[in-house]
């Protein structure tokens, strides 16, 4: 039987795609779309769609009896760069909105829980390259700070109160539909709009900060190999470390050089310069791909053809 799915943050760069490929999977009326506004037009309107305030639990639970929901991915976040702008608000939304979809699943209202995670759990202190698993964690960023503990409580309901929740720790991801809206990785979407635009990239990381990335079909893929995955196999109910690539921002211009000869690519490091220094360059993720058998498509090669072939037909 499907499930019945209520996706909270569906219009947002993650969610919105989730909720194409979920609705491809299980049919559009088994996947209901919710955000606070309706900010991407694309998703409100391909199939049902509610205004949900994931920072409101009556909100959450109305939506969830309305349908008869079974399972929930709760996308909804703020992300490191604007996390740092506002840290109340940040710690609000990214701890409230797990709190109230944590608390309908012990109270059987649900029966499984998506909650992405991020690189940014980890902090100066962790082993840059090859971050394993298990490792120091002292995130330096309220959205850090917002998952690491996040991780902490999925463990904790699922141990205590039998909670099926999943989750991965997300790297930057790829996207050419929906923007990133507020993170530390946008520039390795931004780039290739600007790139296709203007033909140049005032890029607010330096040339050679290397960050682990990842395409979105190789993130959709994670997310939805997570959740289908027999409950015996996913054995880490903290979030699994998923990787598939890692670059620097002058890898990305070198790549889109090889089609567009004349982009310039100019470097002004801003304060998200100070978030990246605290992350991962490259990450372990052996546990993943050993349990529930994760493996990724995109290199980065893949990525700048895909990127600028869409991006090409958007904007000429
Ligand atoms: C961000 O940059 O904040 C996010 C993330 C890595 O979780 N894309």
């Amino acid at each position: 039987m499907n499930p019945k799915i209520l996706i909270i943050g569906a219009c947002g760069q993650i969610g919105s795609e989730l909720t194409f490929k979920l609705r491809d999977m299980y049919g559009s009326s088994n996947v209901i779309a919710s955000d606070i506004s309706y900010s991407n037009l694309e998703v409100v309107n391909s199939g049902i769609f509610e205004v949900v305030d994931a920072r409101n639990y009556a909100s959450i639970k109305m939506c969830v009896e309305k349908y008869n929901i079974d399972t929930i991915y709760l996308m909804a976040a703020m992300l490191s760069a604007t996390g740092e702008k506002y840290p109340m608000k940040a710690w609000d939304l990214n701890m409230e909105s797990l709190f109230h979809v944590l608390n309908l699943a012990k109270s059987n209202v649900i029966e499984k829980v998506f909650w992405p995670s991020s690189i940014a759990v980890f902090g100066p202190t962790t082993p840059v390259e090859n971050t394993p698993q298990y490792t120091v964690m002292e995130p330096a960023t309220v959205y850090g700070i917002t998952k690491q503990v996040g991780e902490r409580w999925c463990e904790y309901y699922f141990n205590k109160y039998g909670v099926d929740v999943r989750s991965l720790r997300y790297p930057g991801i790829i996207s050419w539909k929906t923007m990133p809206g507020g993170g530390t990785t946008d520039y390795a979407v931004e780039i290739y709009h600007e790139a296709i635009i203007n033909g140049l990239y005032e890029c607010f990381l330096t040339e050679n900060t290397k960050l682990p990335m990842m395409y979105m079909d190789d993130a959709i893929k994670a997310t939805i190999d997570i959740m289908e995955a027999p409950k015996e196999h996913v054995k880490i109910r903290s979030s699994y470390n998923i990787a598939a690539i890692s670059f620097t921002p002058k890898e990305v211009a070198e790549s889109i050089s090889q089609t567009y000869p004349k982009f310039k690519m100019l470097y002004s490091p801003d304060y998200r310069q100070h978030i990246a220094n605290g992350w991962p360059k490259s990450i372990d993720d052996s546990h993943a791909r050993q349990h529930w058998a994760w493996q990724h498509d995109f290199d980065l090669q893949d990525i700048t053809k895909t990127m600028l072939y869409h991006l090409d037909k958007k904007y000429n």
